[in-house]
C-alpha cells in the first residue's frame, strides 16, 4: 500500500500515550492516517464521519503498537568477531585474543579498510533484521574509525542507510569510544588532535545528531569526556554517554550535568547518579544484549530508577564485540527475564522512552499529530511481545504511513 492516507479498523492499539491505562490500550479501535501522520485514534465506534471517506484496511483484530525504536546501535562496522568468540569459548585468554589482533581494535582495523559502500552493504542485513521486527527509527554511532577519515565515513554510511531502506536514522558521534593504537597511553592527545577536530568537521557536514562517549577505566575518564561535552555544548549538540558499564566512575552524573539525553548500560550506577539523571530528565538506556554477552552479574538499579521516575529505554547495542544482536524483541525478553522489567516497561523501553532517549517528540507513541510509524502484530495482547523467545509475530510495518 503506498497511500499515506488510510483508515485502519478492527484493531487493538497499545498507544503508549496514556499513563493511566496499561499500555494506553484501546480495544475495538481505529486509526486514521492522513499525509503520513496520525489524524485520529480511538474506539472505532467514535470515529468521526469525515474519516469514513478514507480508504479502509481492516486489521482483523490485530494489535498495533508504535513502530519500534532502537536507540543505541553500532550497526555500521567492518568485519565481525566470530573467530574471537570461538577462541574465547575454546579457552583462549584475553591476552591471547588481544595478541591475535582481537577486541575492539580488530573492528577498528576492519572498519578503516572498508569503503563507505562496503560498510553500507555489510550493515543492511542487520538493518533488515531489525526492520523485520517493526523497527522504524534507528540510532547509529561512529566509533570504530578513531581517525578523522573513518569516523566521517562511518557517519556518512549511517546517514545513507535512509536512502537504502525506509527507516529513520539518528546519528551519534562516538570518537571517544577507544584510544587507537597509534595514541596508546596518550588519550588526551587523541582527544585534542583527532576526536575534537573530527567532531567539528562532522558537525559542519551535518553528520551529527548527538555526541556520545565511553566513560570507563579502559576508555575515557570523566574529566576527558567533559572536554568533549564542552565542545558539544558549543556546537549546540545534545550528549549521551556509555556510563557505569563495568565500574562506577560517576559518568551518568557527569552526563546529567550536561543535560544528557541518556546514560547507557548503567549496571554500576548508584542512587546518587540515578537522582542526578532524574533531575536532568536523562533517560536510562539498558542494553541486556551486552549484559548477557559479557556474562555480567550486576544488574542495573531498576528499583532506584523506578523510584526516582527515570524513564527506562532498551536497545540492542548491536556491535560486533559485546552485543552481536539484531533483535529488539529478544532485547525486550532479556530485559524482562534478566532485569525484571514488566512487559509494559519493556514495550515503553523500545517505543516512547526510546524516542525520548533520542530527543524525538514526533514518534514513539500513537497520538494525533505524530508520525504514522506503526507495527501491526499477529497477537492479541501486548505482553506477548516480551514473552516469546526467538519468535517474530510482525504482520506489517508502517513507516510514515506507508506499508
Ligand atoms: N561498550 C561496549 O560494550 C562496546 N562498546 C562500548 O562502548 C564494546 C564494543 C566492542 O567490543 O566492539
Ligand atoms: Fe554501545
Amino acid at each position: 500500500m503506498s497511500s499515506k492516507n488510510r483508515l485502519y479498523t478492527n484493531l487493538s492499539v497499545a498507544t503508549m500515550a496514556d499513563s493511566k491505562v496499561a499500555y494506553g490500550l484501546i480495544e475495538d479501535a481505529a486509526i486514521a492516517v492522513v499525509d503520513g501522520l496520525i489524524a485520529w485514534v480511538g474506539p472505532q465506534e467514535n470515529a468521526p464521519e469525515a474519516l469514513l471517506s478514507l480508504d479502509e484496511t481492516s486489521l482483523e483484530g490485530r494489535l498495533v503498537t508504535p513502530g519500534l525504536i532502537d536507540c543505541h546501535t553500532h550497526i555500521i562496522h567492518g568485519g565481525n568477531r566470530a573467530v574471537e568468540f570461538e577462541m574465547r569459548l575454546n579457552g583462549a585468554s584475553y591476552e591471547e585474543i588481544a595478541r591475535a589482533g582481537g577486541g575492539i581494535i580488530s573492528t577498528v582495523t576492519a572498519t578503516r579498510t572498508a569503503s563507505e559502500a562496503e560498510l553500507i552493504v555489510d550493515a543492511l542485513p542487520r538493518v533488515d533484521a531489525l526492520l523485520a521486527e517493526g523497527v522504524t527509527v534507528l540510532e547509529v554511532k561512529s566509533g570504530y574509525g578513531l581517525d578523522t577519515e573513518t569516523e566521517l565515513r562511518m557517519l556518512r554510511a549511517a546517514r545513507a542507510l535512509e536512502q537504502h531502506r525506509p527507516v529513520r536514522v539518528v546519528t551519534s558521534f562516538l570518537g571517544a569510544h577507544a584510544v587507537p593504537a597509534e595514541f596508546q597511553d596518550r588519550a588526551d592527545d587523541y582527544i585534542d588532535e583527532v576526536c575534537i577536530p573530527t567532531l567539528r568537521l562532522a558537525h559542519d557536514e551535518g553528520l551529527v545528531d548527538a555526541v556520545d562517549g565511553f566513560c570507563e577505566g579502559i576508555a575515557f575518564l570523566p574529566i576527558q569526556i567533559a572536554r568533549i561535552f564542552d565542545v558539544a555544548r558549543d556546537l549546540n549538540l545534545p550528549v549521551k554517554l556509555h556510563a557505569e558499564q563495568l565500574s562506577n566512575l560517576g559518568g551518568a552524573k557527569l552526563a546529567a550535568s550536561y543535560g544528557a539525553l541518556s546514560a547507557d548500560h548503567i549496571e554500576y550506577l548508584d542512587e546518587d547518579g540515578v537522582a542526578a539523571m532524574a533531575s536532568a530528565g536523562t533517560v536510562g538506556v539498558l542494553l541486556p544484549g551486552a549484559f548477557y554477552t559479557v556474562r555480567e552479574t550486576q544488574a542495573p538499579p531498576i528499583e532506584a530508577l523506578r523510584k526516582h521516575g527515570v524513564p527506562i529505554a532498551l536497545a540492542s547495542d548491536c556491535n560486533p564485540g559485546s552485543s552481536p544482536m539484531t533483535s529488539l524483541l529478544l532485547t525486550m525478553n532479556m530485559a524482562s527475564t534478566l532485569f525484571s522489567l514488566t512487559p509494559e516497561e519493556a514495550l515503553a523501553g523500545v517505543t516512547c522512552h526510546a524516542a525520548k532517549a533520542l530527543g524525538l517528540t514526533d514518534c514513539g507513541q500513537i497520538a494525533v499529530g505524530l508520525r504514522a510509524d506503526l507495527a501491526v502484530w499477529n497477537i492479541k495482547h501486548p505482553a506477548e511481545l516480551a514473552y516469546r523467545i526467538g519468535f517474530n509475530p510482525l504482520h506489517t510495518r508502517i513507516f510514515g504511513g506507508t506499508s
